[in-house]
């Protein structure tokens, strides 16, 4: 799938390379280190990030204007997203080829070539992988580059802490380092804290509540806390691990009050909580799900959910 991802790289002159919306550091690292080594080591061809930008990343990588036109004749390569709906910027589908490169289990095979390995900590570690492979072929790995997918598998696999961290993961990383990922620079811009943001860490480690014996955790931030807090919705949700550490937790439910709906991040250190995530119109990995509510009640069938498989839980020793 590598060789004939490098073809269609080859083969066309104009490549445009989209990610999910509300991007994280591995959808923008990703992207970002993508378009970078096509364009290292390929300068003739034309490369284009496409998607919206959120503004405490944007130190990472910019996105360009794009016009309709733009995507006449040109190869697409959509990476780290699951399900077409969430591709940031629907123009991707008028590419004239579509790649799909995701870590997500391949619930919607969209696209006209896929890479999916769902062994992969992020899809920045998959992009690496792909260099590796594409090395001998001529291609090259910048700095910026190496900046870049070093902040994804960062970001996914929080600081190597996660079990999706693997051999690989760090043998990785380190060849990044080696390549010249800028670390410091990198977690100084990753791992800032608004002040609002360290107000409301506290407003929810004071206030996470337990089930079924402290194996399940809950949070609601509703729409009212947020505005006392003056935090975003999407600032808020960086707190989704806050209370993880805590001991004897296997699963959490977080939930963020949205103009219109109740945004659900399910996490578990063990238990498989995507199943759980689909009844409630999400999906995800095994261990890090999303889905969406739309009322408070909601928020208590969801964490019933989450009891009943904490309990029907055996882990593997
Ligand atoms: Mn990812």
């Amino acid at each position: 799938m590598k060789e004939a991802i490098l073809e269609n790289i080859k083969q066309y002159n104009k490549i445009i390379i989209h990610r999910h919306v509300r991007p994280d550091p591995d959808a923008l690292g990703s992207q970002g280190g993508l378009a970078q080594i096509i364009k290292d080591s390929f300068p003739e061809k034309e490369v284009y990030m496409a998607g919206e930008e959120i503004g405490s990343l944007t130190f990472l990588v910019r996105m360009d204007e794009l016009t309709d036109d733009m995507y006449e004749g040109a190869l697409v390569i959509v990476c780290d997203t699951a399900n077409s709906p969430r591709i940031s910027d629907q123009r991707y589908a008028s590419g004239e080829k579509i790649i799909k490169i995701d870590h997500h289990p391949n619930e919607d095979p969209y696209g006209d070539l896929l890479w999916v390995d769902t062994s992969s900590s992020s899809v920045s570690e998959m992009i690496m992988d792909f260099y590796l492979f594409g090395r001998e072929h001529g291609l090259v790995l910048s700095k910026k580059t190496a900046t870049l997918l070093y902040s994804g598998i960062v970001g996914d696999t929080g600081r190597f802490l996660y079990s999706n961290t693997t051999e690989r993961t760090f043998r990785y990383a380190a060849e990044l380092l080696a390549a010249g990922a800028e670390v410091h620079e990198l977690y100084e811009g990753l791992y800032k804290t608004s002040e609002p943001l360290a107000r409301l860490a506290g407003y929810v480690m004071e206030n996470f509540q337990t089930h079924s014996r402290g194996r399940v955790g809950s949070i609601h931030l509703t729409k009212e806390i947020l505005e006392r807090y003056n935090v975003s919705v999407s600032e808020a949700s960086l707190l989704v691990n806050a209370f993880s550490h805590v001991e004897g937790m296997l699963a959490w439910a977080f939930f963020v009050d949205e103009p219109d709906q109740i945004r659900v991040r399910i996490r578990s250190k063990g238990p498989v909580v995507n199943g759980l995530a689909r009844q409630f119109n999400g999906g995800g990995h095994p261990r890090s799900s999303g889905a969406t509510i739309y009322t408070p009640e909601e928020t208590k069938e969801v964490i019933r959910g989450l009891i009943e498989i904490v309990q029907e839980y055996t882990p593997v020793s």
